[in-house]
């Protein structure tokens, strides 16, 4: 849904770049003699000569357009060269643009704040760098203005004669006469030209620009010529470009809501939204979108430049086109192991060069459906990621199984492993969404855990910015399933209420189910797991909440003694030759059975009845210390390979822990060094003036609470 958002009176200069013909580019860097040819890169799948995905402007000039087939290509433009783009897994593999345009953002960003918005585009806010280069010399002052910027086209800047066009861009560019908004246009252009020079000089790519004063207009201006050019946006052309401006063009306006006000309103260009009054527009589509529209007539947009260098998400997917739409679900597991490989060695590789990890695992998918002419869509999926290509593919299928059970109903469902009739899957994808930074820090207590660092982790401190890029649709809206697993709960979750609420709601579940894990679900059908029934699917909010949180606080009241003792002694035992690992791997050791007992019952459910206090004591202890060890493992993707202790863990049967019931004080009984950034990673899992350090949480969870 668009959103509204105001515009500050203060003079802000935007920049819209976009990369010409992007594939094409890349392939001809890749192969120089494909330059100056008419060139086109198809998809992988070869029907008809392939699918166009990016067309060379040599093509273009024939004719050439991306919605046609090799084969047609050829026809119209029998010289065209024509590329496949490179394959992996059986299908496109895009990381080669992918690198190219992180190529491309890395020079852009050294001139200000940019948001990468998909694999070639980049907004950049450089209200900063015009305001100081305004201040050092107007444009008025320039005797030498580069050739580049003297090709900008300054929309509303009337030129009688094509050949006296860049004198005229020249005085425009330095009235001295010009209000405050467009002397930072002019230097804002100035810019923006000498980064696409750079541009050119360090990646051989060309790209166009559009300078506004914010991202809507910027981003109109930047197709409006083309390549290897850019268009200028003058405060006092915004009603002129706007008044013809097709409605279905814009941004978010070209799908149900354009189509509305064509139909419903008779608005065909944006300039016809002018008769509306906000209030008529708020009355038909809502306060928000109507004030959207409002804005939009006007060139109002308030969008800030987020900031963001790194892709907002990951997907992987794959089309099925015509008679290769998958049938048997032994296919769709096929594919979807190998989108799976894809997005997960993507996130390992995101985590290892940005320390960044994805919380939520998402499933696509379309169909046909055979037997009726049912226009349902296949619903999408939603579930907690988990790290490792094994466990991502466990958790895709089952979201898949879960997708394809409501999407024909559970009883038709019966052709499992079999060839059917009633369906077939045109298109798979899964996404890997809600990014967020790992603390800082981890390094030096991975280390200190004896796990392994990737090389390049230790190169590269992680960006404060985190695109948005082949990216699937937002989960928010599509159902999703609240399995709650260690990874999810120890991390990522900014707003501490949020993630508290999330675990307490999640916490009942977790006693019947260890860790929700969804790799125990014998055929994804089981009762406890998330994917059992419908009834265990929930709806994301925006925040990542689930309808779980309605439900009461567990029954199951835990005796957490403190730590501190046990620790004493532990780490005093260690002195000198001080390993967390090593004692973590005594408290595996000194807790194993009664884990294990633990373990059973949380598995079945059963309330706590191990016994005595000192059995249970200890067992609460155990995990604790685990808990502590697990957040770095999982959080760093090392599992701690090659730790004896770690053994202790995988081998145990899967434990989920309640991080309110970590004791911090734990903290004060480890080395020095290593306490701020353990404090650090528990700091947003605490709950401040509720557990108070050293308490017991049987008190807290006893009813005499405050
Ligand atoms: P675009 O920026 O839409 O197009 P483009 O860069 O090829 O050409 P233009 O100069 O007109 O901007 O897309 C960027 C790249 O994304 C494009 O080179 C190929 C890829 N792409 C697809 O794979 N499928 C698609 O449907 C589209 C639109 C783009």
């Amino acid at each position: 849904m668009p959103v509204a958002t105001r515009e500050t009176s203060d003079a802000r200069i935007i920049a819209h770049v976009d990369m010409d013909c992007f594939y094409v580019q890349v392939e001809q860097r890749k192969q120089p003699s494909l330059r100056g040819l008419p060139t086109a890169v198809i998809q992988y799948n070869s029907y008809k000569g392939g699918a166009l995905i990016a067309v060379s402007y040599e093509a273009r000039k024939y004719g050439v357009k991306r919605s046609m087939r090799g084969d047609e290509a050829q026809e119209v433009c029998p010289q065209i060269q024509l590329v496949q783009v490179p394959v992996a897994r059986g299908k496109a593999d895009l990381n080669t643009y992918r690198n190219a345009g992180s190529e491309v953002v890395s020079v852009l960003a050294s001139k200000g704040r940019c948001e990468r918005a998909s694999i070639d585009e980049v907004y950049m806010d450089l209200t900063e760098a015009a305001e100081a280069m305004l201040k050092e010399s107007s444009p008025e002052n320039l005797d030498d203005i580069h050739e580049e910027v003297l090709k900008s086209h300054v929309l509303g800047l009337h030129v009688e004669d094509e050949r006296d066009a860049k004198r005229e861009v020249r005085k425009w560019l330095c009235r001295s006469d010009a209000d405050y908004h467009d002397k930072l246009l002019a230097c804002g252009a100035i810019i923006v030209a000498e980064l696409r020079m750079q541009v050119l000089k360090e990646t051989e790519f060309t790209c166009s620009a559009g300078i506004a004063h914010n991202k809507m207009l910027a981003k109109l201006a930047s197709a409006m010529n083309k390549p290897a050019q850019q268009t200028i946006v003058p405060r006092s052309s915004v009603k002129g470009l706007l008044e013809s401006f097709p409605i279905k063009k814009m941004k978010q306006l070209g799908g149900k809501l354009g189509s509305s006000l064509q139909s419903d309103l008779g608005v065909n260009t944006v300039g016809e939204l002018l008769k509306f009054s906000e209030e008529k527009l708020q009355q038909r589509y809502g306060i928000n979108t109507g004030t959207w529209l409002w804005n939009i007539a006007r060139g109002i947009n308030g969008e800030e430049v987020e900031g963001r260098l790194l892709p907002k998400s990951h997907g992987s997917g794959k089309t099925f086109p015509g008679p290769q739409a998958l049938k048997t679900i032994s296919s769709v597991q096929h594919w979807l192991n190998q989108l799976c490989e894809e997005l997960s060695e993507r996130l390992q590789s995101d985590l290892d060069q940005n320390k960044r990890i994805a919380r939520t695992l998402t499933l696509h998918a379309r169909t046909y459906k055979g037997d009726s002419d049912s226009h349902k869509n296949f619903p999408s999926k939603s579930c907690p990621l988990r790290y490792g290509a094994a466990k991502i593919q466990e958790d895709a299928i089952n979201l898949f199984q879960a997708g394809l059970r409501e999407y024909i109903g559970f009883h038709n469902n019966k052709s499992q492993g079999s060839q059917n009739s009633s369906w077939g899957i045109t298109s798979l994808s899964v996404g890997a969404s809600k990014m967020v930074n790992i603390p800082s820090g981890t390094h030096s207590i991975v280390k200190y855990f004896g796990g392994q660092l990737p090389p390049s982790s230790s190169l590269k401190q992680p960006p404060e910015n985190v695109i948005h890029e082949a990216a699937p649709s937002s989960p928010s809206g599509s159902e999703s399933c609240s399995g709650l697993n260690s990874y999810e709960s120890q991390l990522g979750y900014p707003e501490e209420d949020t993630r508290v609420k999330y675990l307490k709601a999640s916490f009942g579940e977790q006693l019947q189910d260890s860790s929700c894990d969804l790799s125990r679900q014998g055929d994804g059908l089981t009762e406890e797991s998330p994917l059992s029934s419908s009834q265990a699917f929930h709806s994301w909010n925006e925040n990542g909440t689930t309808e779980r949180e309605a439900q009461p606080e567990p029954k199951r009241i835990h005796a957490i003694p403190t730590l501190k003792a046990v620790v004493k002694k532990n780490t005093a035992k260690e002195k000198g030759n001080c390993s967390i690992l090593e004692l973590f791997k005594n408290y595996s050791d000194q807790c194993t059975s009664s884990e294990k007992q633990h373990a059973t019952n949380a598995q079945t459910g059963k309330t706590s009845s191990i016994g005595s206090e000192s059995n249970y004591n200890s067992d609460s202890t155990c995990n604790q210390v685990e808990s502590l060890k697990e957040i770095y493992c999982e959080a760093i993707g090392t599992n701690n390979r090659g730790s004896s202790s770690t053994q202790a863990v995988e081998g145990r049967p899967s434990w989920s822990y309640r991080m309110e019931e970590i004791d911090p004080s734990v903290v004060d009984e480890l080395p020095p060094e290593i306490q701020q950034e353990f404090r650090a990673w528990l700091r947003p899992l605490k709950r401040p003036n509720v557990v108070k350090r050293g308490s017991i949480i049987t008190h807290y969870f006893s009813g005499n609470k405050n």
